[in-house]
Protein backbone atom coordinates (compact mmCIF):
# COMPACT_ATOMS: atom_id res chain seq x y z
CA UNK A 1 0.00 0.00 0.00
CA UNK A 2 2.67 2.10 0.71
CA UNK A 3 4.73 1.97 -2.44
CA UNK A 4 2.00 1.87 -4.45
CA UNK A 5 0.46 5.31 -2.86
CA UNK A 6 4.24 6.84 -3.28
CA UNK A 7 4.50 5.58 -6.86
CA UNK A 8 2.05 8.28 -8.08
CA UNK A 9 4.01 10.89 -6.69
CA UNK A 10 7.48 10.21 -8.26
CA UNK A 11 5.45 9.81 -11.42
CA UNK A 12 4.48 12.81 -11.33
CA UNK A 13 8.18 14.02 -10.45
CA UNK A 14 9.26 12.69 -13.47
CA UNK A 15 6.34 13.99 -15.31
CA UNK A 16 7.48 17.34 -14.64
CA UNK A 17 11.14 17.26 -15.64
CA UNK A 18 9.75 15.66 -19.20
CA UNK A 19 7.31 18.58 -20.02
CA UNK A 20 11.04 20.85 -19.22
CA UNK A 21 12.25 19.45 -21.93
CA UNK A 22 9.35 19.02 -23.86
CA UNK A 23 8.17 15.75 -24.58
CA UNK A 24 4.54 16.18 -23.97
CA UNK A 25 3.81 12.58 -25.57
CA UNK A 26 5.55 10.93 -22.21
CA UNK A 27 4.52 13.12 -20.14
CA UNK A 28 0.42 12.34 -20.88
CA UNK A 29 1.25 8.59 -20.40
CA UNK A 30 3.21 9.04 -17.21
CA UNK A 31 0.28 11.13 -16.01
CA UNK A 32 -2.48 8.74 -17.22
CA UNK A 33 -0.60 6.04 -15.55
CA UNK A 34 0.44 8.44 -12.53
CA UNK A 35 -3.48 8.64 -12.37
CA UNK A 36 -4.28 5.27 -12.67
CA UNK A 37 -1.96 4.43 -10.19
CA UNK A 38 -3.73 6.91 -7.58
CA UNK A 39 -6.41 5.63 -8.05
CA UNK A 40 -5.77 1.97 -7.50
CA UNK A 41 -4.56 2.83 -4.26
CA UNK A 42 -7.36 4.30 -3.66
CA UNK A 43 -9.82 2.08 -4.01
CA UNK A 44 -7.34 -0.47 -2.46
CA UNK A 45 -7.74 2.21 0.74
CA UNK A 46 -10.92 2.42 0.42
CA UNK A 47 -11.95 -1.43 0.11
CA UNK A 48 -9.31 -2.89 3.13
CA UNK A 49 -11.06 0.25 5.01
CA UNK A 50 -14.75 -1.29 4.35
CA UNK A 51 -13.46 -4.66 5.15
CA UNK A 52 -12.32 -3.40 8.29
CA UNK A 53 -15.88 -1.79 9.31
CA UNK A 54 -17.58 -4.97 8.10
CA UNK A 55 -16.16 -7.11 10.80
CA UNK A 56 -15.29 -4.75 13.46
CA UNK A 57 -17.64 -4.01 16.39
CA UNK A 58 -14.43 -2.90 18.72
CA UNK A 59 -11.87 -0.96 18.22
CA UNK A 60 -9.15 -2.80 15.77
CA UNK A 61 -5.72 -1.86 15.50
CA UNK A 62 -4.40 0.79 13.02
CA UNK A 63 -8.12 2.25 13.46
CA UNK A 64 -8.69 5.45 11.18
CA UNK A 65 -11.86 7.20 11.59
CA UNK A 66 -14.92 5.72 13.12
CA UNK A 67 -16.15 2.60 14.51
CA UNK A 68 -18.73 1.58 11.87
CA UNK A 69 -22.42 2.95 12.91
CA UNK A 70 -24.98 0.45 14.51
CA UNK A 71 -27.63 2.90 15.30
CA UNK A 72 -29.52 5.90 13.26
CA UNK A 73 -27.80 8.16 15.88
CA UNK A 74 -24.32 6.92 14.74
CA UNK A 75 -25.61 6.70 11.27
CA UNK A 76 -26.04 10.84 11.33
CA UNK A 77 -23.01 11.40 13.36
CA UNK A 78 -21.04 10.01 10.96
CA UNK A 79 -22.68 11.15 7.86
CA UNK A 80 -22.05 15.12 10.06
CA UNK A 81 -18.45 13.88 10.62
CA UNK A 82 -17.57 13.09 7.15
CA UNK A 83 -19.43 16.47 5.88
CA UNK A 84 -17.34 18.28 8.46
CA UNK A 85 -14.32 17.08 7.03
CA UNK A 86 -14.94 17.95 3.27
CA UNK A 87 -15.51 21.06 4.57
CA UNK A 88 -12.41 21.68 6.71
CA UNK A 89 -10.36 19.68 3.47
CA UNK A 90 -11.77 22.53 1.18
CA UNK A 91 -10.33 25.16 4.22
CA UNK A 92 -7.30 23.61 4.34
CA UNK A 93 -6.39 23.34 0.80
CA UNK A 94 -8.02 26.96 0.37
CA UNK A 95 -5.38 28.22 3.21
CA UNK A 96 -2.52 26.13 1.40
CA UNK A 97 -3.06 27.84 -1.61
CA UNK A 98 -2.72 30.95 -0.77
CA UNK A 99 0.23 31.02 1.57
CA UNK A 100 2.11 28.93 -1.53
CA UNK A 101 0.86 32.17 -4.10
CA UNK A 102 1.83 34.67 -0.84
CA UNK A 103 5.65 32.45 -1.08
CA UNK A 104 5.88 32.51 -4.85
CA UNK A 105 4.43 35.61 -5.60
CA UNK A 106 5.39 38.42 -2.69
CA UNK A 107 9.16 36.81 -2.47
CA UNK A 108 12.07 39.40 -2.12
CA UNK A 109 13.39 38.10 -5.50
CA UNK A 110 10.09 39.04 -7.24
CA UNK A 111 8.75 41.54 -5.10
CA UNK A 112 11.79 43.82 -3.70
CA UNK A 113 10.03 47.01 -2.60
CA UNK A 114 6.76 45.35 -0.64
CA UNK A 115 3.74 47.61 -0.60
CA UNK A 116 2.77 50.05 2.34
CA UNK A 117 -0.79 48.58 2.22
CA UNK A 118 -2.57 48.00 5.66
CA UNK A 119 -6.19 48.20 5.02
CA UNK A 120 -8.58 46.75 2.61
CA UNK A 121 -11.93 46.76 3.84
CA UNK A 122 -13.62 44.15 0.99
CA UNK A 123 -10.97 41.33 2.11
CA UNK A 124 -11.54 42.67 5.80
CA UNK A 125 -15.40 42.32 5.77
CA UNK A 126 -15.19 39.32 3.44
CA UNK A 127 -12.67 37.49 5.80
CA UNK A 128 -15.09 38.39 8.81
CA UNK A 129 -18.28 37.53 6.63
CA UNK A 130 -17.25 34.23 5.16
CA UNK A 131 -16.07 32.10 7.86
CA UNK A 132 -19.22 33.31 10.13
CA UNK A 133 -21.22 31.94 6.67
CA UNK A 134 -19.14 28.80 7.11
CA UNK A 135 -20.09 28.46 10.72
CA UNK A 136 -23.88 29.07 10.02
CA UNK A 137 -23.85 26.25 7.21
CA UNK A 138 -22.32 23.73 9.92
CA UNK A 139 -24.42 24.89 13.04
CA UNK A 140 -27.94 23.85 11.41
CA UNK A 141 -27.30 20.36 10.66
CA UNK A 142 -25.60 20.51 14.05
CA UNK A 143 -28.13 21.53 16.10
CA UNK A 144 -31.08 19.30 13.83
CA UNK A 145 -28.20 16.31 14.92
CA UNK A 146 -28.00 17.04 18.44
CA UNK A 147 -31.88 17.56 18.91
CA UNK A 148 -32.45 14.38 16.99
CA UNK A 149 -29.87 12.79 19.67
CA UNK A 150 -31.56 14.56 22.47
CA UNK A 151 -35.28 13.31 22.24
CA UNK A 152 -36.16 9.65 22.75
CA UNK A 153 -38.64 8.61 20.06
CA UNK A 154 -41.41 6.31 21.26
CA UNK A 155 -38.97 3.68 23.66
CA UNK A 156 -40.12 0.62 23.80
CA UNK A 157 -38.13 -0.22 26.87
CA UNK A 158 -35.92 1.87 29.64
CA UNK A 159 -32.39 0.86 30.76
CA UNK A 160 -31.26 2.16 33.62
CA UNK A 161 -27.14 2.49 33.99
CA UNK A 162 -25.39 3.44 37.33
CA UNK A 163 -21.58 4.21 36.82
CA UNK A 164 -19.77 3.29 40.20
CA UNK A 165 -15.69 3.30 41.21
CA UNK A 166 -15.28 1.19 38.81
CA UNK A 167 -17.97 -1.05 37.33
CA UNK A 168 -21.36 -0.41 35.67
CA UNK A 169 -24.78 -1.60 37.12
CA UNK A 170 -27.62 -2.16 34.51
CA UNK A 171 -31.29 -2.29 35.61
CA UNK A 172 -34.53 -3.10 33.29
CA UNK A 173 -36.88 -1.05 35.37
CA UNK A 174 -39.99 -2.49 32.96
CA UNK A 175 -38.93 -6.38 33.97
CA UNK A 176 -39.26 -5.71 37.69
CA UNK A 177 -36.08 -4.46 38.61
CA UNK A 178 -34.46 -6.66 36.57
CA UNK A 179 -30.84 -5.69 37.87
CA UNK A 180 -27.22 -6.81 37.35
CA UNK A 181 -23.37 -5.76 38.01
CA UNK A 182 -20.96 -5.67 35.11
CA UNK A 183 -17.47 -5.84 35.91
CA UNK A 184 -14.50 -6.19 33.96
CA UNK A 185 -12.68 -9.60 33.32
CA UNK A 186 -9.01 -9.23 34.83
CA UNK A 187 -6.63 -9.96 33.05
CA UNK A 188 -5.30 -13.11 34.07
CA UNK A 189 -9.01 -14.93 33.72
CA UNK A 190 -9.51 -13.85 30.33
CA UNK A 191 -10.54 -16.68 27.97
CA UNK A 192 -8.94 -16.33 24.54
CA UNK A 193 -11.76 -15.21 22.74
CA UNK A 194 -12.22 -12.58 25.43
CA UNK A 195 -11.22 -9.07 24.97
CA UNK A 196 -8.69 -7.68 27.32
CA UNK A 197 -10.03 -4.53 29.21
CA UNK A 198 -13.51 -5.06 27.11
CA UNK A 199 -14.72 -8.03 28.40
CA UNK A 200 -16.97 -7.92 31.22
CA UNK A 201 -18.79 -10.73 33.12
CA UNK A 202 -22.51 -9.63 33.08
CA UNK A 203 -23.12 -7.62 29.58
CA UNK A 204 -25.75 -5.80 28.85
CA UNK A 205 -27.93 -7.63 26.43
CA UNK A 206 -30.79 -5.57 24.74
CA UNK A 207 -33.00 -6.51 21.70
CA UNK A 208 -31.89 -5.09 18.22
CA UNK A 209 -34.81 -3.34 16.30
CA UNK A 210 -36.24 -1.30 19.93
CA UNK A 211 -36.04 1.97 20.29
CA UNK A 212 -34.21 1.55 24.26
CA UNK A 213 -34.21 4.79 26.46
CA UNK A 214 -31.16 5.07 28.37
CA UNK A 215 -30.96 6.59 31.85
CA UNK A 216 -27.91 7.41 33.41
CA UNK A 217 -26.60 7.90 36.80
CA UNK A 218 -24.07 7.74 39.55
CA UNK A 219 -22.98 7.02 42.91
CA UNK A 220 -19.86 8.35 43.53
CA UNK A 221 -17.75 10.53 40.66
CA UNK A 222 -18.74 11.41 37.83
CA UNK A 223 -18.42 8.69 35.02
CA UNK A 224 -19.24 8.98 31.43
CA UNK A 225 -21.41 5.90 29.72
CA UNK A 226 -19.59 5.76 26.18
CA UNK A 227 -20.00 3.33 23.43
CA UNK A 228 -18.84 4.57 20.12
CA UNK A 229 -20.63 2.14 17.70
CA UNK A 230 -24.05 3.34 19.02
CA UNK A 231 -22.77 7.66 19.26
CA UNK A 232 -24.47 7.37 22.95
CA UNK A 233 -22.17 9.48 25.28
CA UNK A 234 -24.19 10.45 28.44
CA UNK A 235 -22.23 11.44 32.04
CA UNK A 236 -23.11 9.38 35.27
CA UNK A 237 -23.57 12.18 37.91
CA UNK A 238 -24.78 11.53 41.11
CA UNK A 239 -27.65 12.64 42.00
CA UNK A 240 -28.69 13.18 38.50
CA UNK A 241 -30.92 11.34 35.61
CA UNK A 242 -29.30 11.90 32.37
CA UNK A 243 -31.48 10.41 29.21
CA UNK A 244 -30.14 9.06 25.94
CA UNK A 245 -31.59 6.50 23.85
CA UNK A 246 -30.43 3.71 21.00
CA UNK A 247 -31.70 1.41 18.62
CA UNK A 248 -29.43 -0.85 17.45
CA UNK A 249 -29.80 -2.21 13.84
CA UNK A 250 -28.25 -5.40 14.13
CA UNK A 251 -26.99 -8.17 16.30
CA UNK A 252 -23.60 -8.27 17.21
CA UNK A 253 -21.18 -7.66 20.29
CA UNK A 254 -20.36 -4.13 21.08
CA UNK A 255 -17.90 -2.49 23.34
CA UNK A 256 -17.33 1.14 25.21
CA UNK A 257 -15.35 2.34 28.29
CA UNK A 258 -16.45 5.06 30.78
CA UNK A 259 -14.19 8.11 29.29
CA UNK A 260 -14.81 10.52 32.25
CA UNK A 261 -11.81 10.08 34.26
CA UNK A 262 -12.97 8.62 37.74
CA UNK A 263 -10.42 7.67 39.68
CA UNK A 264 -7.45 5.05 39.87
CA UNK A 265 -9.90 2.35 37.84
CA UNK A 266 -10.91 4.27 35.48
CA UNK A 267 -9.53 2.28 32.52
CA UNK A 268 -10.98 -0.88 34.11
CA UNK A 269 -14.96 -0.42 34.05
CA UNK A 270 -15.53 -1.53 30.41
CA UNK A 271 -18.94 -1.67 28.62
CA UNK A 272 -19.83 -4.70 26.53
CA UNK A 273 -23.00 -5.26 25.04
CA UNK A 274 -24.56 -7.96 23.22
CA UNK A 275 -27.81 -7.00 20.70
CA UNK A 276 -30.31 -9.83 20.17
CA UNK A 277 -32.89 -10.72 18.00
CA UNK A 278 -36.15 -10.02 20.25
CA UNK A 279 -36.94 -13.74 20.77
CA UNK A 280 -33.33 -14.31 22.06
CA UNK A 281 -33.64 -11.13 24.26
CA UNK A 282 -37.09 -12.89 25.87
CA UNK A 283 -34.91 -16.40 26.47
CA UNK A 284 -32.45 -14.18 28.16
CA UNK A 285 -34.78 -12.03 30.30
CA UNK A 286 -36.55 -15.07 31.78
CA UNK A 287 -32.56 -16.69 32.68
CA UNK A 288 -31.24 -13.23 33.52
CA UNK A 289 -34.47 -12.95 35.97
CA UNK A 290 -33.36 -16.31 37.62
CA UNK A 291 -29.84 -15.97 37.62
CA UNK A 292 -29.94 -12.21 39.37
CA UNK A 293 -32.75 -13.11 41.37
CA UNK A 294 -31.08 -12.64 45.09
CA UNK A 295 -29.88 -9.26 44.31
CA UNK A 296 -33.31 -8.33 42.85
CA UNK A 297 -34.94 -8.99 46.55
CA UNK A 298 -34.95 -6.09 49.00
CA UNK A 299 -34.34 -2.64 48.14
CA UNK A 300 -31.09 -0.97 46.59
CA UNK A 301 -29.09 -1.15 50.27
CA UNK A 302 -29.35 -5.20 50.33
CA UNK A 303 -28.65 -5.19 46.56
CA UNK A 304 -25.31 -2.80 47.05
CA UNK A 305 -24.42 -4.95 50.07
CA UNK A 306 -24.88 -8.11 48.01
CA UNK A 307 -22.64 -6.76 45.49
CA UNK A 308 -19.57 -5.36 47.48
CA UNK A 309 -17.67 -8.12 48.02
CA UNK A 310 -17.74 -9.73 44.40
CA UNK A 311 -17.16 -6.30 42.94
CA UNK A 312 -13.98 -5.75 44.83
CA UNK A 313 -12.55 -9.41 44.10
CA UNK A 314 -13.05 -8.29 40.88
CA UNK A 315 -10.71 -5.02 40.65
CA UNK A 316 -7.81 -5.44 38.74
CA UNK A 317 -4.43 -4.57 40.98
CA UNK A 318 -3.91 -1.26 40.31
CA UNK A 319 -0.10 -1.30 40.44
CA UNK A 320 1.73 -1.54 36.89
CA UNK A 321 -1.15 0.34 35.38
CU1 LIG B 1 -14.17 6.51 34.37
Amino acid sequence: MEALSKTPLRLHATGERLQAQGEMTGLFTRKVAARALFTLALVLIGTTAFAALAWAEAPWRWEIGMQPPATPVKDELTKFHNELLIIIFLITLFVLGLLLYVIVRFRQERNPVPTRTSHNTLIEMAWTIVPVVILVIIAIPSFKLMYYMDRVPNPDMTIKVTGHQWYWTYEYPDQNGLSFDSNIIPEADLKPDQKRLLDVDNPLVVPVGAVIRVYVTGTDVIHSWFVPPFGVQEYAIVGRLNESWMNVEHPGVYYGQCNQICGINHAFMPIKIEAVSKDDFQRWLGEAKKKFAHKNEGGDAVRVAAASPATDAAQPAPAGN
